[in-house]
Formats: C-alpha cells, sequence, structure tokens
C-alpha cells in the first residue's frame, strides 16, 4: 500500500497523522523495541527514520527491526544520501527550499539519483522549510542556509507556495530537532491556508498540547523525536491529542 495517497485521503478526510522520529545514534535495540510496542499501542501513523548528522551505521538495523516488529510504515528522512535503506517503505526526499544552498537544493539529488531510484523506495518529493527554532539546531549548521525567521510567516508562506507549484507532494516545516521554540501556530496557519498538499510539522514539539495546537492550526502530520526518547509515555498521549482532531482547521492568527 503506497504511503502518499494515504497521507492524501487521510487530509481530505479532515483527519491528523502522527509520526515520531526515530535518531538511529540515539537508539539502541531494547529501548527501540519498548518504543515500537508503544507506538503500535498508541496507534502511531509512520516512523521516520534519519537525522540531519547520524555518526553510526545503525540506520538500516533500526529500520529491520521496526519492520520485524510491527507494521507501522518507515519513513526515511535522510540528512544525505548516505541514509538509504531499500527496507523501508519510503523516502523523504528532500529539498531545503528555505535556504539558498544549491547542494541541498539539488546537488544531492543529481548524485545519488540512480541509488535513489534504484532502490525501489516510493519516492516522496518534499519541499523542506527549517524555521528558527530560537537556537542553532544540527540541521540549521549542517545545512549552511539561514533557516526562515520565526516571526516572518509571509516568507514561510511563499515558499511554501513556490515548494509547492514547483511540484513538491508534501511541505515540512521544521524548526529542528529539539529546538528550543517549536513553530508557532500562526505560521502554521498561514502556509496551511496558502497550500493544498500536506503540511508536515515538527522540531520542538514537546507535549501533547502543542501537538493538538498544530494540527488544530492546519498541520496534518506531526513529528515528534527529542521528547519522546526523553520520556516515551508521550507517544499515547500525543497519539491521542493528534488524532482527536478533525475537520477544517481553526483560524489563528
Ligand atoms: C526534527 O521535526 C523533527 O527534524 C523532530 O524534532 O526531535 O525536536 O521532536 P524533535
Amino acid at each position: 500500500m503506497p504511503i502518499y495517497p494515504t497521507i492524501q485521503e487521510r487530509k481530505k478526510g479532515g483527519k491528523k497523522l502522527f509520526a515520531v522520529l526515530l535518531d538511529p545514534d540515539k537508539i539502541t535495540a531494547a529501548p527501540l523495541s519498548a518504543v515500537i510496542e508503544k507506538a503500535v499501542d498508541a496507534g502511531v501513523d509512520y516512523f521516520f527514520a534519519g537525522g540531519s548528522l547520524i555518526v553510526s551505521s545503525n540506520l538500516d538495523a533500526c529500520v529491520q527491526l521496526i519492520k520485524q516488529q510491527c507494521n507501522i510504515p518507515v519513513l526515511l528522512f535522510p540528512g544525505s544520501p548516505s541514509q538509504i535503506t531499500p527496507n523501508a517503505d519510503a523516502l523523504l526526499y528532500l529539498s531545503l527550499i528555505s535556504g539558498r544552498n544549491a547542494d541541498l537544493l539539488i546537488g544531492q539529488h543529481v548524485i545519488s539519483a540512480p541509488f535513489v531510484k534504484a532502490s525501489g523506495l516510493e519516492i516522496i518529493s518534499t519541499g523542506y522549510m527549517v524555521i528558527d527554532g530560537g537556537a542553532p539546531t544540527t540541521v540549521s549548521y549542517i545545512s549552511n542556509a539561514t533557516p526562515i525567521p520565526a516571526d516572518k510567516a509571509d516568507i514561510a508562506m511563499c515558499t511554501a507556495m513556490a515548494g509547492e507549484m514547483l511540484g513538491h507532494q508534501l511541505i515540512y516545516m521544521d524548526a529542528g530537532s529539539g529546538a528550543k521554540k517549536p513553530i508557532s501556530e500562526a505560521m502554521i496557519a498561514a502556509v496551511a491556508q496558502h497550500i493544498d498538499v500536506p503540511l508536515v510539522v515538527g522540531g520542538g514539539i514537546r507535549d501533547a498540547e502543542k501537538a493538538y495546537r498544530n494540527c488544530k492550526a492546519g498541520a496534518d502530520l506531526i513529528v515528534v523525536g527529542n521528547a519522546i526518547e526523553k520520556d516515551a509515555a508521550l507517544i499515547k498521549e500525543i497519539s491521542d491529542a493528534v488524532h482527536s482532531v478533525s475537520g477544517a482547521p481553526t483560524v489563528v492568527n
């Protein structure tokens, strides 16, 4: 079952999705098994695997363990072309549209294109936007690109619109893993009101309340990593909050 049509269908039905981000550097087999179990119980929709900088070679083992233990699809969220394994279900094919670093807009894609195509993964073209999260994050440093200022909703909106018109199937707004400040609902709403493709939001979300408000503002898929690494009980709370939202977004100004 392809992933992207499901995401579209959920959006059409006003339903929200929740993804748990796993950083293969930080998680070993035993805690990963416990997280997987909790994710299954909580009805998590997806696992995202990857990160801006991965220094271990655990990615494939991590993906394989998830696939052995459950049916939750795994979407790769790679910081570089080396973070690809055919054992996942899909690849978020990220282009950093908020930056002006040609390498992350298209350069890395050119270099890895034959390998990516041969992987057989479902490719989901994703316009990736890094938003200032109050302090430098790994993604803002590694990408060597200026994040969109947190209070410039109009820049985020225009960037997302351009990304959609360029053909990206998803727009992903990210304050960066562990961001001090998550993305404001006002910015999420400004973007959501101007695009039709599903909107992914992550970075610095620490509780169910913020996940809920983001969904009400128009986010279609919420991603949480760091907070869950610290407290796995949040998986259920956030999943319940995200899945409790339905219908059209509440207008936030
Ligand atoms: C980062 O959006 C993800 O790319 C998740 O961020 O780890 O802060 O939840 P956190």
